[in-house]
């Protein structure tokens, strides 16, 4: 007997805009009548998915396993031949991008709002990605835009839910589900691109001098972490925390940085871990942090990109070239230079790398944001950043036989090589929308004017900088030359430092600004310079960023909410 197909009628929504990493609002929001619905039929309208293969990811969050239902609805009434999906709806933001390229799917929906706090009060995220894997393109996410504007119905199949909790194939209506191990794939994949007896070898004879932390923040990175750490490396339990994913991460913010992940933290401080590690919620961020060590995403993935050689995976199919979001410091740009390869500098977002690594020119890349990865995919990888950093060190200490080699004196080579790039962010949370639109237009008003060119500005310790120039930073693609306009204000001064002022595209209630300051001292600098904590390198010039922008008036906010 078929299944009936109903067609229900609907209004629009207003603002089903899907931001820098798909469409991210409240729970509260999605579970209205009709909006998580809408949404999914809007993705639709806009692409071809009658007789295709569509994957189906997510961290687990809360309204996941409602979102999954409406999606194998929706979908099989749109003629969606096959879902493939994660035993009970889990699957990481890299390990689905892996999945849709190694099946050869059509592309895939993805449930999370990343590292936005997760619960019946917070958020809830979809994605649409495409065939490689990636997040769906500009030109993708704004037909879907248009789609919910004139959306009047959409279509369901009648059927009843699937049990989402056995691995294996069903049927569902005119469509099959494939419910898939969460983990098996990617762990292949993983095995694939590093050096893992090299690893385990190296922290097999380091048990005792040489432990490894790492928290999944109870996001949906644990059960990967245990099949690498645990299972993989046959390293003790200790060696992960908070690993058990959660509908809302445990009441956290699972957002591996300073101030989000002090579970991390403050375990590695007290108990002296040298080498500690966190994800985000669905997985595609990470932190390196040891006992009094912290790695910069800015210098984590340019360091990745010096020492490449060491990994498998590149010392097979070689470097193809370095590229970064425009607000990541220029460290990167550094190695690229030095190793004679191409580099790119593209708008915050992983969908800005995808073109360039289809066309065989980008094989390292990395954003401030504690994102970093590679071509071997088409999204950022928090646990193969986390692995790379092992590798990395498990080869230096292949190299340094008779002294171990740690974070610290890796970050130290790196920078007597190329120099350091001091660099810091600080989020403005929360701020009343209107503000931080003043604030832009002010800063846009000054770019048409150029009205502070060759200004001197001085900070209140007496440094003073020179701005040399003024632009909102504007990308065109090299591979299908589609233009993305108005993706941050930057400021340069003659000293080669850069401030940029962007709003953010991920935020779920009023607006974020983020203030980007990067201070560049080359390695000619005596070894104090380059040793200084990033704060005080850059205090001078963030107090100069604050006064001209008049950030605080603006924003009527004394402090960032966040600083990394
Ligand atoms: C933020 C980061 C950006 C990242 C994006 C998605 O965007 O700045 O670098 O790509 O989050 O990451 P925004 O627009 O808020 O600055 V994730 O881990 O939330 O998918
Ligand atoms: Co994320």
């Amino acid at each position: 007997m078929s299944s009936p197909i109903k067609e229900i009628p609907t209004k629009p929504f207003e603002g089903q805009k899907p931001g820098t990493s798909g469409l991210r609002k409240r729970v509260k929001v999605f579970q209205q009548e009709h909006y998580t619905e809408n949404f999914i039929q809007a993705i639709f309208d806009s692409i071809d998915a009658k007789g295709q293969t569509l994957v189906i990811g997510g961290d687990g969050r809360y309204f996941s396993p409602e979102a999954v239902q409406i999606i194998f609805k929706i979908g099989s009434a749109n003629g969606v031949k096959k879902f493939i999906v994660g035993k009970d709806s889990i699957l990481s933001t890299p390990a689905a991008s892996n999945v849709i390229r190694k099946y050869k799917a059509y592309g895939g929906i993805l449930l999370t709002a990343s590292h936005n706090p997760g619960g019946p009060n917070n958020d809830f995220g979809i994605k649409y990605n495409v065939s490689n894997g990636g997040p769906a393109p500009e030109g993708v996410t704004d037909k879907i835009f248009e789609k919910t504007k004139t959306i009047s119905s959409y279509k369901v199949l009648e059927a009843p839910p699937v049990d989402l909790s056995k691995i294996g194939e069903t049927k569902y209506g005119p469509s099959e589900v494939s419910i898939i191990d969460s983990v098996a794939d990617y762990l292949i994949l993983l095995q694939e691109i590093f050096d893992f007896p090299l690893i385990k070898e190296f922290l097999e004879a380091h048990k005792a001098d040489y432990p490894i932390l790492f928290d999944g923040l109870n996001g949906v990175t644990g059960p990967y972490a245990r099949a690498i750490i645990v299972d993989t490396l046959g390293l003790p339990e200790s060696s992960i925390q908070n690993c058990v994913p959660l509908p809302d991460f445990g009441g956290g913010h699972p957002d591996p940085n300073l101030t989000y992940a002090h579970t991390l933290v403050d375990v590695v401080e007290a108990k002296n871990i040298p080498f500690g590690a966190a994800s985000d919620g669905d997985g595609d961020r990470n932190m390196i942090y040891g006992k009094g060590a912290f790695v910069t995403p800015s210098d984590s993935v340019a360091i990745i990109a010096h020492w490449a050689d060491v990994i498998p995976y590149f010392k097979k199919g070689g470097v193809k070239g370095l590229a970064r979001s425009m607000p990541t410091s220029k460290a990167i740009d550094l190695v690229a230079q030095k190793k004679g390869l191409e580099y790119f500098e593209v708008p915050t977002g992983w969908k800005f790398f995808g073109n360039l690594m289809d066309a065989g020119r980008l094989s390292i890349c990395g954003e401030e944001s504690f994102g970093t990865g590679s071509d071997h995919i088409r999204e950022k990888d928090g646990l193969w950043a986390v692995v790379a950093w092992l590798n990395i060190i498990a080869a230096a200490n292949k190299k340094s036989p008779n002294k171990l080699v740690g974070i610290n004196d890796i970050l130290k080579e790196f920078y007597s090589i190329y120099g350091r790039s001091f660099f810091s962010r600080y989020d403005y949370e929360e701020v009343p929308s209107d503000g931080a639109n003043a604030l832009v237009a002010n800063l846009n008003k000054a770019i048409s004017t150029n009205s502070l060119n060759n200004t001197v500005h001085t900070s209140s310790n007496g440094t003073s900088f020179t701005i040399s120039g003024l632009y909102n930073f504007e990308y065109k693609d090299p591979i299908d030359n589609s233009v993305s306009k108005n993706q941050g204000q930057v400021i340069t001064f003659s000293d080669g430092s850069r401030v940029v002022f962007r709003l953010s595209g991920t935020g779920s209630q009023g607006a974020t600004v983020r203030l980007y300051v990067e201070r560049y001292v080359p390695a000619t600098a005596s070894p104090e310079e380059l040793a200084k904590p990033a704060a005080e390198g850059l205090q001078s010039l963030i107090d100069v960023a604050l006064e001209l922008s008049k950030l605080k008036e603006y924003l009527g906010v004394d402090k960032p909410t966040v600083i990394t």
